[in-house]
């Protein structure tokens, strides 16, 4: 009986041993583990406290207009919602649409395009089309071109959909003085327009035909964002806090500027989705930066790219140049050519590296190295569950 027990215990060490050490190979070998946080887990939250409706990225739904008479209808309604910027860590935010960011609005040149917000924000707001060449009376500057669209209101907006390129749709606030703070609460999204037919077939556009003429076979849209989220958890950003906040901070506006969530598409790493590219794949990647404040250096690890397209607009293929980190400040876009020529496992980030560690890391992953991805979210939970 006694040798039983004996030979019990023995395994029941070795089986430790092996355990132990092998997780430990596995956090050595992952390159990404040293910018992951430990307090990532996957289990279910208490989210009963929240407020406002919970949104990931699931809830995300592509935008389709309604066609009529020839024009693209396109619905947005923007509302408080508590967005997943990673696994189980929630804030509130301002959404199009339930998203952060806001969903992606894809025309083609000189499509006759209208589109309807519905307010569902607590205070008056607006819609600006960021690099679009539209009327001015279709501008959406609250106080100058129009009024502020009450809560409960809806507005259109109608105009021709021009130039082609990376443009995007934010938020001017309500009245001159609150459109960084609603900028800042979430309200953006990309507006692509893509080159008309005749003008697809043009030699001398390097985001349509670029350098090789070899079409790009992957695209992917990258919006730039930053948050203020206080030791309580709320969003400094937000002129209401809810009512159940650890600290009375109610309609204070505590908006300071001191950033400390950096997110991609919404989300902050490691939960940022990754770039997924195949071997000889030419991928466009169209940066925004949506944010009100920050410059960002973006840096692509292991590859280097070409600058096609300056805020939505061809570059020249005589002045294209070839880098591997590039300054996009609140407002610029970039689109970046980038050849898939060093399988591995990547990323791509912001070398300001206080950035970086709060979050804006995006992996970029070819296909057929996906194992590392999911190693990297089980060490994260089992490096929680050692906590
Ligand atoms: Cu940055």
């Amino acid at each position: 009986m006694e040798s039983h027990h004996k030979l019990l215990w023995t395994i029941c060490i070795i089986t430790l041993i092996l355990s132990t050490t092998s997780l430990i190979l596995l956090i050595k070998s992952n390159p990404l583990n040293a910018l992951i946080t430990s307090e990532q887990t996957s289990e279910p939250t208490d989210t009963s406290h929240l407020s406002y409706p919970i949104k990931s990225p699931k809830d995300r739904l592509p935008l389709q207009p309604t066609i009529k008479n020839n024009t693209k209808h396109f619905y947005l309604e923007a509302s408080p919602i508590h967005w997943e910027y990673r696994t189980n860590q929630y804030l509130v935010a301002w959404a199009y649409n339930n998203q952060i960011p806001g969903p992606q609005i894809r025309v083609t040149e000189g499509d006759h395009v209208k589109i309807t917000l519905k307010n569902s924000l607590p205070v008056p707001t607006s819609l600006h089309w960021h690099g679009l060449e539209v009327p001015y009376t279709q501008d959406g500057l609250p106080g100058i071109t129009q009024q502020a669209i009450l809560p409960n209101q809806t507005y259109t907006y109608d105009f021709i959909a021009k130039p082609t390129g990376t443009r995007f749709y934010h938020t001017h606030g309500s009245v001159h003085g609150d459109e960084a703070q609603q900028l800042d609460m979430g309200l953006s999204g990309a507006f692509i327009i893509e080159p008309k037919k005749e003008k697809q077939q043009n030699k001398n556009n390097p985001i349509t035909t670029n350098i090789n003429q070899k079409p790009y076979d992957k695209e992917y849209t990258l919006l730039l964002d930053e948050w203020e989220i206080l030791p309580d958890g709320q969003n400094a950003a937000n002129p209401i806090k809810t009512t159940n906040a650890k600290t009375s901070a109610a309609n204070t506006n505590t908006h300071s500027m001191n950033y400390n969530l950096y997110t991609i598409n919404g989300r902050a790493f490691p939960d940022t989705e990754p770039i997924v590219v195949k071997e000889n794949d030419k991928i466009l990647l169209r940066f925004i930066n949506v944010g009100t404040s920050t410059t960002h250096p973006i840096h692509i690890h292991g590859h280097s790219f070409k600058i096609v397209a300056t805020d939505g607009n061809p570059v020249p293929l005589n002045a294209i140049i070839t880098k591997d980190t590039i300054n996009i400040a609140p407002g610029e876009r970039y689109d970046l050519e980038l050849i898939a020529n060093n399988p591995g496992i990547w990323i791509t980030h912001c070398h300001e590296l206080h950035h970086a560690d709060a979050g804006m890391v995006i992996p970029l992953i070819y296909e057929g190295y996906n194992i590392n991805l999911s190693s990297m979210k089980n060490t994260n939970t089992i490096s929680h569950d050692k906590h």
